[in-house]
């Protein structure tokens, strides 16, 4: 990822955030198994570990402990190599992340493959209106360091190959610091 340096003296971790349906777990997988960085699935990671705070039924997901999730994720992200999948990004310590990637989706690409995953049409609807709104990349741009945000995307299995590519390519130049 051309410009962006890694600056601690850890292995860098990297965050992949993006709306639901994106492709953030996919190609989390595909980079970890190139590199061997570690891939945490927040999503799953609350619903294994319990980090959450019971089921939102108006919202269709577990309510979020976002103070359990940091708490869990301190240890490995201090050691680094980690590559981080979730669909938020505020609550996470700045410190944590050396490279943010948020992945984008044409809308009536993301509408598919949410349909496909067997969401609501209500959820679906929420999680379309999110990405034409690019919350998630606002929110990674409130957070993070601008430098540091990459937004790209993912609409294609050769997109996605080139994401991978990418973000391979910078972890091998980053190294440890
Ligand atoms: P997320 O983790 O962001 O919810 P996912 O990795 O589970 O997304 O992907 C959702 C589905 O869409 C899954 O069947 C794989 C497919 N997919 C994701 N990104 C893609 C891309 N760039 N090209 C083709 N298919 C993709």
């Amino acid at each position: 990822m051309p410009g962006v340096e890694a600056s601690n003296a850890r292995l860098p971790n990297i965050l992949v955030t993006g709306t639901p349906g994106t492709g953030k777990t996919t190609t989390c997988e595909l980079i970890a198994a190139a590199t061997g960085a570690r891939h945490i699935n927040v999503s799953e990671l609350v619903k294994s570990e319990d980090l959450h705070s019971g089921w939102d039924e108006d919202f269709d997901s577990y309510v979020l402990n976002e103070d359990k999730v940091c708490d869990a994720l301190e240890g490995p992200l201090s050691a680094g190599g980690n590559i981080v999948d979730f669909h938020s990004s505020e609550f996470f310590p700045e410190r944590w992340f050396d490279l943010v990637i948020v992945l984008q989706t044409d809308n009536s690409v993301l509408w598919d493959r949410l349909e496909r995953r067997g969401y609501t049409e209500k959820k679906i609807q929420e999680n379309v209106e999110c990405e034409i709104m690019h919350v998630v990349e606002e929110e990674a741009r409130d957070s993070y360091r601008e430098e540091i945000v990459k937004a790209l995307p993912s609409n294609t299995v050769e997109e996605m190959e080139s994401n991978v590519e990418n973000v391979v390519r910078w972890l091998q130049t980053a190294g440890p610091q």
